[in-house]
């Protein structure tokens, strides 16, 4: 553990209370290390360094479109290996939205959820891809692994 002292001028400070205060933060430390968490996570994800994830993908699309469904089934299908879990819900009459759980080649889920946005008929599609190999943004999924390892 290292005991960073970083200085801030006074906009900036006060910018940070207040994001602290709207995102329930109950200290500073944890506020910053979630703050680095996510933009290591992001740029090792953007960078290609980041070679195996998690990820969750979301959307919601219109049961009346043609053959949709059944598509974003053969879709899942076609990639059984890196599809953990699906949830579903009818939101109204025309509407579902859908949750698909991830885990594999960092390219191959970012490209998969592209191919499912890029469906007409599917909207609001976003994916949030968490890093489990990088030490310096090791998740819960990672220490997670890390504490199952049996010897
Ligand atoms: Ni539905």
């Amino acid at each position: 553990m290292q005991r960073l002292t970083i200085s801030l001028d006074d906009e900036l400070a006060s910018a940070f209370e207040e994001l602290m205060q709207r995102k329930g933060y109950a200290n500073r430390s944890e506020a910053v290390r979630d703050l680095l968490r996510r933009e290591l996570g992001e740029s090792s994800v953007a960078n290609g360094t980041a070679k195996q994830c998690v990820a969750v993908l979301s959307y919601v699309y219109d049961h009346h479109e043609r053959r949709l469904a059944e598509r974003l089934t053969d879709l899942q299908h076609d990639h059984h290996d890196m599809t953990m879990s699906t949830m579903h819900a009818h939101l109204d009459h025309e509407t579902c939205i859908e949750t698909v759980f991830l885990k594999g080649q960092t390219t191959k889920i970012v490209a998969f959820a592209e191919a499912i946005k890029a469906e007409t008929g599917v909207r609001h599609g976003n994916i949030h891809v968490v890093p489990v190999e990088a030490p310096a943004t090791r998740s819960y999924v990672a220490r997670k692994n890390a504490a199952h390892t049996h010897r």
